[in-house]
């Protein structure tokens, strides 16, 4: 099995995680947007391929981690909506970061404004959750923090006001293989 990524990536690391945890054998190749661009339709990372299986978005590839070591990946439809939730805001604020990267004004237009107010109230729905301080940690916990982490890290987003999640993130900060993956 190939996880194709970089070590930046929260949706990666996510990954990297599941792979820790449940002990399955993966070679990481270490993979730049060149690199996405031409090996998989998505242009993105992750990838995963396991024999004939090739798999291009993180979610698929969790549950064909997850169901490989014999659990089950979003059992219910609520656990499904909150990782979706998580998802929405990760992705809106990958995208403002690419975007200001390139140069543009986010506050020039109203669809990066919106965007922009997604992740504030999906930030604050997610601080009102009752999320775990140690070990065991789902998988939207799981993808709460490397949200949360990266967004951090990348200075995109401030959860000064959400003492929740602060506390969530010093917990799962000291789960080692939480503590094992971060972005380099
Ligand atoms: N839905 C995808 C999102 C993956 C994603 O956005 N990856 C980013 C890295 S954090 C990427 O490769 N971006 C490259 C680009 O958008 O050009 C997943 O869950 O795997």
């Amino acid at each position: 099995m190939k996880l194709y990524g970089s070590y930046t990536s929260p949706f990666v690391r996510h990954c990297r995680i599941a792979l820790l945890e449940t002990g399955i054998a993966c070679d990481f190749i270490e993979t730049d947007q060149a690199g996405s661009a031409a090996q998989s339709p998505t242009k993105r990372v992750p990838f995963l391929e396991d024999g004939d299986i090739f798999l291009t978005d993180s979610s698929s590839i969790l549950k064909h981690i997850r169901e490989k070591s014999g659990t089950a990946f979003l059992s219910s439809a609520s656990e499904l909506d909150l990782f979706a939730m998580v998802n929405t805001a990760l992705d809106a604020t990958v995208n403002l970061f690419f975007l200001q990267r390139d140069g543009v004004d986010l506050q020039a237009y109203e669809y990066t404004r919106r965007q922009a107010a997604r992740v504030e109230s999906s930030l604050a729905e997610l601080n009102a959750l009752t999320l775990p301080m140690h070990a065991p940690y789902s998988d939207v916990e799981l993808r709460l923090a490397c949200y949360l982490f990266w967004g951090l890290f990348r200075k995109r987003i401030n959860i000064d006001a959400h003492t929740n999640l602060q506390q969530f993130l010093a917990g799962i900060d000291k789960y080692k293989p939480f503590a094992d993956t971060p972005p380099l």
